[in-house]
C-alpha cells in the first residue's frame, strides 16, 4: 500500500504570530473552517458520507467530545472541531510498509505530535524486537502470539496494565475489561483518571452517582447556568447552542474562569440566520475572573451568603422541604461556614466581595440552576472538595432532581462515560464483579488495580512489565513527561491499539507492537454482517453508532475483533467465554451487557430505538441518593487554595482550538489570537510589568515544586493576555513536562494540570523552541 499524499512538514514555530483575542465564537468562519480540511483531504464524496452522517439518526457518533445530541437534529449536527476529528480519522492518507524502514524509532522520537498524526492512518501491525530501532510489519497472528507469550510468561497478571482512552465503544470496552479480569488483574487505568475522576469521587460520595443529574432539555429550562472551569467554545462547541437556548428562554449565564474565553462572551450560531448575519447572542451575564484554584473559596463564600440571606428572611431562601427529606449535614455546614474568613476568600479568589455578592444574588433569585464544570475544576489539588462544594450549593436550594436544575460535569472523550459504565475502572464495585462472575463463571480478581499515575510509578520500579493501550497516548497525556517516558522505556513490552501514530509509539518498551484499528467512521463488517457499536454521552444517553465509509485499508481489524483475538491467544479455552462469537456478532456482547450492567437490561432492543435510551439516574429521576445514609450529603471541607510565593505565577495547561488532547490538528488558536505556533505562555500584563518582563520576550518556564527538581519548558514566547492576576497558561500536552507526577488531586489522584507554580526566566537564546520535542539522550 502506498501513501496518497506526501507527509506534511513539521510546523515552524519561528513563524508564530500573535493577534488580539476574539470576543465571540463560531458563526460563518466556524462552518467554513469545518469544511475546509475535509474537502481538501477526503474529496467531496467521503466528506459528504462522513460529515453529513455525523450525529445523525443512522449515522455515527462524533468521535470528538461527549456533548449530547438534541432530540431535533439539524442536517449539520456537528461543529468545527467535530469536523476536524472526523477528517483526521477518515483521511485516506495512510502509512505504507516503506514508512517503517525510512523512519527508525529514533527518528519518530524527534518528531512532534503534529507530524506524527499527519503521517496518515496506520494500516498493518508492526513489531519492534528487543535491541532494534525499527518497527517491522508482522502478521496479525504473529502479533497476537508475541503478546500472548509475554503476558503468559509474567509471574503475575498484576505485572501488566491495560489502559483505555475514551473513544472506545461500549462493546469493545465491555469485552476488554472482561478479558483483562479473566486474565487476572484489575489493572485498568484509563484517561478518566486524568480527567473527570474528581467528579466521580465527589459526586459518588455526596449524591451516590458520578454522573450528570441533568438531561439535554434541562439546559433550555434553567434560569441560571453557572459554567465553571470550562471552555465550551473550543471543547464542547455544540454546548453553546444549549446555552443560547437557555438565554433565549430568559435564563442567564455566569462564567467562572481565569480566562475570558470567547465562547462564553458571545456566540454566533452557524445554524441560524441570526447567528450568521447578526451580532449573535451575548453569553455570560456575569464573568467571574477567578484566580486559579480559587473556586472552592468562591463556592463556600456563595453558600455562606445563601445562609445569611436565609437568616435575614427565614423560610424564603433555603429549600427546607427538600433539605429535610433528602439531605444530611445542613447544620454542620452552616456552622462551618460561619467561620469562613472573607479576607481569605478574597485572597484565594482574587475577586472583590461585590462580585461574590452578585453571584450569590443571582443564585438566590433563580429557581432552577445548573452548574456545569470541566477540567478547570477537576484537575486541581482540591478538585474533589471543590465539586463537593458545588453539590452543597445546589442542594441548599433543591437544585437536584427537578427540571432545569442539576449538577453537570461535562465529559471529555466521546465515550469516556460509557467505558466506565462498561467496567473500565481499576476499582469497580463488588456488585459489578459479582455480576461478571455469575454471567461468565470465572472468579474475577477483587484487589483494586492501578490508575494512570500508579501505572507510571510501577513501570519505573519494574513492577509493571507489559503495557497495553486500547487507544490514547498515555506518555504524552500523563504528567511529568520525562519521568513518564523513562517509565515506559523501562517495560518489557508496550502495545498500542491505535488509529494513528503518536508519541506513545515512539517511547516504547524493550519490545513494542502497534496494532492498527478501524475508527468509528468506518463500516465494520463481521461474519454476521455489518455491525454497529454504542456509546454514552455526558447526560447518560446511550445510542448506536454505525460507520459510513469504507475502512481506509483492508488489513484493519475493529477494536472488538482485536480484543477478541487477543483474548483467544492469551486465554485459550481456560475461561468459558465465546470470544469468537463476540467478534462475529456484537449482539452477543450486548446480550451479556444486558445481564451484567445495571440499567442496560434488554440492551439490544433499547439501543436500536431511534435516539437510543437514557440510563437510570437516581438523583435526577426520583431524588434517590444511594449513599450509605440514603441521603444526599452536605459536606464540610477545609478551605485550601494555591499559595503563590513572590515572583511566581500559577500556570494552567489548556487546549488550543486546533487540537484534541494530544492530537494536534494545526497551529492556530483562533479565539485567543495565536497563529502558526504553540510555544507560548499567556501572562497578565500587570504581572509581566511586575516581573520586569515584556510581551514577545522568550522565557524558560521553571516549575517550583517541593521535590526541588528543575522541570523546565524552554524558549516559550510571552503573550500579554487578560488572564486573572497571578495566573499563566500554556498548552497541553507540551507543558506536561512541568506537572510533577505526585502533584495530584486529593482522593481522585488526578494530576493537578491546572495549577503548577512556576517562575519565568529570560531564555539565553531569544528564539522560540522548535516544534520537535526536546529528546533526552537516555531516550535514544
Ligand atoms: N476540540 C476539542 N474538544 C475537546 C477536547 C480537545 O482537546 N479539543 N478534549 C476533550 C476532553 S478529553 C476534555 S476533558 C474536555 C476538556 O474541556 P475543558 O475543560 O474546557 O478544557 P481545557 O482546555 O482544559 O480548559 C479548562 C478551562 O478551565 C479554565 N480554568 C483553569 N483553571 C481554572 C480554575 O482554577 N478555576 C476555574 N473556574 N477555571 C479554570 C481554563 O481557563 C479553561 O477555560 O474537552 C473535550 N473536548
Ligand atoms: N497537562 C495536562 N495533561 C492532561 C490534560 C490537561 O488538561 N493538561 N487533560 C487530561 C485529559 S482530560 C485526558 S482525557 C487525557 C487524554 O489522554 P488520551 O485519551 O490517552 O489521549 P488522546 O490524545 O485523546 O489519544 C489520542 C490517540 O488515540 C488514538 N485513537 C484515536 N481514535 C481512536 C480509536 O477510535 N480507537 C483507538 N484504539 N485509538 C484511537 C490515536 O492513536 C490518537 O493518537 O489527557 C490528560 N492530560
Ligand atoms: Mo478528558
Amino acid at each position: 500500500m502506498t501513501r496518497e499524499n506526501p507527509p506534511v512538514q513539521d510546523a515552524d514555530e519561528t513563524e508564530l504570530e500573535v493577534e488580539s483575542p476574539r470576543g465571540w465564537a463560531a458563526g460563518i468562519p466556524g462552518v467554513l473552517h469545518s469544511m475546509q480540511p475535509a474537502v481538501k483531504h477526503m474529496g467531496a464524496v467521503r466528506t459528504g458520507k462522513t460529515l453529513l452522517n455525523l450525529n445523525q439518526k443512522d449515522g455515527f457518533d462524533c468521535p470528538s467530545c461527549a456533548w449530547p445530541d438534541p432530540g431535533h437534529r439539524s442536517n449539520f449536527e456537528f461543529c468545527e472541531n467535530g469536523a476536524k476529528a472526523v477528517t483526521w480519522e477518515a483521511t485516506p492518507v495512510v502509512i505504507g510498509s516503506d514508512f517503517w524502514a525510512e523512519h527508525p524509532i529514533s527518528d519518530l522520537l524527534a518528531r512532534s505530535e503534529y507530524w506524527l498524526g499527519m503521517q496518515g492512518r496506520l494500516t498493518e501491525p508492526v513489531y519492534k524486537a528487543a535491541g532494534e530501532d525499527h518497527y517491522q510489519p508482522i502478521s496479525w497472528d504473529a502479533a497476537f502470539a508475541v503478546l500472548a507469550e509475554r503476558l503468559n510468561g509474567l509471574d503475575s497478571p498484576d505485572e501488566s496494565a491495560f489502559y483505555t482512552s475514551g473513544r472506545t465503544s461500549n462493546e469493545a470496552a465491555f469485552e476488554y475489561q472482561l478479558f483483562v479480569r479473566a486474565f487476572g488483574t484489575n489493572n485498568l487505568p484509563d484517561c478518566s483518571n486524568m480527567c473527570h475522576e474528581s467528579s466521580g469521587w465527589a459526586m459518588g460520595q455526596t449524591i451516590g452517582i458520578g454522573k450528570a443529574t441533568v438531561a439535554y432539555d434541562d439546559y433550555a429550562k434553567a434560569d441560571l447556568i453557572i459554567v465553571m472551569g470550562q471552555n465550551p467554545g473550543t471543547n464542547h462547541p455544540r454546548m453553546l447552542t444549549a446555552l443560547e437556548n437557555c438565554k433565549r428562554n430568559g435564563g442567564s449565564i455566569v462564567a467562572v474562569n481565569p480566562l475570558p474565553e470567547a465562547g462564553l462572551k458571545r456566540y454566533k450560531n452557524p445554524q441560524h440566520t441570526r447567528g450568521i448575519v447578526g451580532h449573535g447572542t451575548d453569553m455570560a451575564d456575569q464573568f467571574v475572573q477567578i484566580r486559579s484554584g480559587g473556586d472552592m473559596a468562591l463556592l463556600q463564600a456563595v453558600c455562606k451568603r445563601v445562609f445569611e440571606a436565609e437568616a435575614k428572611n427565614p423560610g424564603t431562601v433555603l429549600d427546607h422541604d427538600f433539605l429535610q427529606t433528602y439531605t444530611h449535614g445542613l447544620d454542620e455546614l452552616r456552622t462551618h461556614l460561619e467561620f469562613l474568613d472573607e479576607e481569605t476568600v478574597l485572597t484565594a479568589t482574587g475577586l472583590r466581595s461585590e462580585e461574590i455578592d452578585e453571584l450569590a444574588a443571582r443564585y438566590i433569585a433563580a429557581d432552577k440552576v445548573i452548574i456545569t464544570w470541566a477540567m478547570g475544576i477537576t484537575q486541581q489539588k482540591k478538585g474533589v472538595a471543590t465539586i463537593k462544594e458545588i453539590i452543597n450549593l445546589l442542594l441548599l436550594r433543591g437544585n437536584i432532581g427537578k427540571p432545569g436544575a442539576g449538577a453537570s460535569p461535562i465529559r471529555g472523550h466521546s465515550n469516556v462515560q460509557g467505558d466506565r459504565t462498561m467496567g473500565i475502572w481499576e476499582q469497580m464495585p463488588p456488585a459489578f464483579l459479582d455480576a461478571l462472575e455469575e454471567e461468565f463463571g470465572f472468579d474475577p480478581p477483587r484487589k483494586h488495580g492501578v490508575d494512570a499515575v500508579e501505572t507510571i510509578h510501577k513501570m519505573l520500579t519494574g513492577e509493571i512489565k507489559v503495557f497495553v493501550a486500547l487507544g490514547g497516548n498515555l506518555v504524552a497525556a500523563i504528567s511529568d513527561t520525562h519521568t513518564a517516558e523513562a517509565a515506559m522505556q523501562n517495560t518489557q513490552l508496550t502495545v498500542q491499539i491505535s488509529t494513528k501514530l503518536n508519541r506513545s509509539h515512539a517511547v516504547v518498551g524493550r519490545e513494542a507492537l502497534i496494532l492498527p484499528t478501524m475508527g468509528r467512521t468506518e463500516i465494520d463488517r463481521q461474519a454476521s454482517g455489518v455491525q454497529f457499536v454504542s456509546v454514552e454521552d455526558t447526560v447518560c444517553a446511550v445510542h448506536a453508532s454505525t460507520g459510513q465509509v469504507e475502512p481506509v485499508a483492508p488489513n484493519l481489524l475493529s477494536e472488538v475483533a482485536i480484543v477478541s483475538r487477543l483474548a483467544r491467544a492469551v486465554l485459550g479455552t481456560t475461561v468459558p467465554v465465546d470470544w469468537k462469537g463476540f467478534e462475529d456478532n456484537y449482539d452477543v456482547i450486548r446480550d451479556h451487557i444486558s445481564h451484567v450492567v445495571d440499567g442496560c437490561e434488554d440492551y439490544n432492543t433499547k439501543v436500536r430505538r431511534e435516539g437510543g435510551f437514557v440510563l437510570p439516574n437516581g438523583p435526577r429521576d426520583s431524588r434517590t441518593f444511594s449513599t450509605p445514609l440514603g441521603k444526599a450529603m452536605l459536606t464540610v471541607n477545609d478551605l485550601e487554595y494555591v499559595e503563590r510565593p513572590a515572583g511566581t505565577l500559577i500556570l494552567q495547561t489548556i487546549r488550543s482550538h486546533d487540537q484534541f488532547n494530544t492530537t494536534i490538528y494545526g497551529h492556530n488558536d483562533r479565539y485567543r489570537g495565536i497563529k502558526k505556533g504553540r510555544h507560548v505562555v499567556f501572562v497578565n500584563p500587570d504581572d509581566l510589568a511586575e516581573l520586569g518582563l515584556e510581551d514577545s520576550q522568550i522565557v524558560d518556564v521553571h516549575g517550583q515544586y517541593k521535590d526541588g527538581r528543575d522541570r523546565v519548558l524552554r524558549q516559550y514566547r510571552l503573550v500579554s493576555y487578560p488572564t486573572a492576576r497571578g495566573c499563566a497558561a500554556a498548552y497541553y500536552p507540551e507543558a506536561n513536562v512541568l506537572v510533577p507526577l505526585d502533584h495530584m488531586a486529593e482522593g481522585s489522584k488526578t494530576p493537578v494540570s491546572k495549577a503548577v507554580v512556576v517562575r519565568l526566566e529570560l531564555s539565553a537564546v531569544q528564539q522560540v523552541a522548535p516544534a520537535s520535542p526536546e529528546v533526552t539522550p537516555a531516550l535514544l
